[in-house]
């Protein structure tokens, strides 16, 4: 809030200095008036900090994504931290530009969600070198040196295949079915949640003898591509598909529409299940034609925060943070679910 200053006119005529207490009168009630709206719509937004939190978001690829950079935006706002937000379009080689900028600009931290797990060591130890604490946000890295990042916060990947795949056993359970054929669209390619969707999921049909993969293709998390890898699922596949995982809901959403060109009616002839848990996914659970929505939330800002002001003030932090997750499915009411924000 800024301080206003008020010249005084102390050397003018009668006249002109009733005018003039009038006008500052009246000012001043309005200045007051600013003042107790700004208390009033400033909500909980904390204090201003001190903190520069310089921060690469891979792109805007999903409904997902979106989300997570709005609440991120809105978390800073709130807690006050300034935020120097670069996105990269989804190419790695723009976040490690984007990690060297913060770098000179000196910020207090860096956050970054990580495109893919390999090829940030380098960077990250220039990070390291010049003193910033880094938060991986959402994903993680894959390397062999130790200190490069404080902190992972983000979902539990492999239990949203977990959950995924224990879905599909009590499905497979509920109306008898004795073998089970089903088509993978993975997410991007030697991504976290790539790899632990995948990971979680296999390890867990495993144990069942009905369940088969018959292919797992790369949809890159895009609608497009999703669309893309189930026009070939459908030609390679047809009437063998029993079950489509599809790692994302955007992907889920291309596929679809290729699934009904091809004759049949997802959610009822070919099981369809789905993560994240976005607006648009769950109104077409609630309209049949999604059987299950896994939900990974991309509300981490408030964490990503909290995190940022303890670094800065030298605290130690929670190498790992992950947030509760739920499944949405045909087995519950799902017109209750509530407006997801994303
Ligand atoms: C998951 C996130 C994934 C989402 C996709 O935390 O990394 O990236 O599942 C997004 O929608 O593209």
């Amino acid at each position: 809030m800024k301080n206003f200053l008020w010249k005084n006119h102390s050397d003018t005529g009668k006249r002109t200095s009733n005018r003039i207490r009038k006008i500052s009168g009246f000012l001043s009630i309005l200045l007051a008036a600013f003042f107790i709206a700004g208390c009033v719509n400033s909500g909980d937004k904390k204090e201003d900090t001190d903190i520069l939190l310089g921060f690469s978001q891979i792109g805007s690829e999903s409904a997902w994504r979106i989300g997570n950079t709005t609440d991120i935006e809105q978390q800073a706002e709130n807690y006050g931290v300034n935020l120097m937000f670069e996105n990269a379009n989804q190419k790695q080689e723009n976040q490690i530009d984007a990690i060297r900028r913060f770098i000179a600009y000196k910020v207090d931290v860096i956050a970054f969600s990580p495109i893919v797990e390999d090829g940030w060591d380098n960077v990250l130890m220039e990070a390291k070198d010049a003193g910033i604490p880094v938060i991986l946000v959402d994903r993680d890295i894959s390397t062999e040196t130790e200190g490069l990042t404080t902190c992972l916060i983000g979902a539990d990947f492999y239990e949203e295949g977990v959950m995924a795949a224990e879905y599909l056993i009590r499905k497979a359970d509920r109306i008898g079915l004795t073998e089970v054929n089903i088509v993978e669209i993975t997410g991007t390619e030697n991504s976290t949640p790539m790899r632990q969707r995948q990971a979680g999921f296999a390890d867990t049909i495993a144990k069942d003898e009905r369940m088969h993969i018959l292919e797992s293709i790369d949809g890159d998390f895009l609608k497009s591509r999703g669309a893309e890898c189930m026009r070939y699922l459908m030609e390679t596949y047809g009437d063998e598909i029993d079950v489509v995982y599809s790692h994302n809901d955007e992907m889920t959403l291309g596929a679809l529409p290729e699934i009904e060109k091809a004759g049949y009616v997802p959610g009822r002839d070919v099981i369809i299940i789905s993560i994240d848990g976005g607006q648009e996914a769950i109104d077409v659970l609630k309209e049949g034609k999604i059987n299950c929505v896994v939900e990974c939330t991309p509300k981490l800002g408030k964490e990503v925060m909290e995190t940022a002001i303890k670094l800065k003030a030298g605290e130690k932090v929670e190498p790992v943070i992950h947030p509760m997750e739920v499944v949405f499915s045909d087995e519950q009411d799902t017109s209750k679910i509530e407006p997801r924000g994303y």
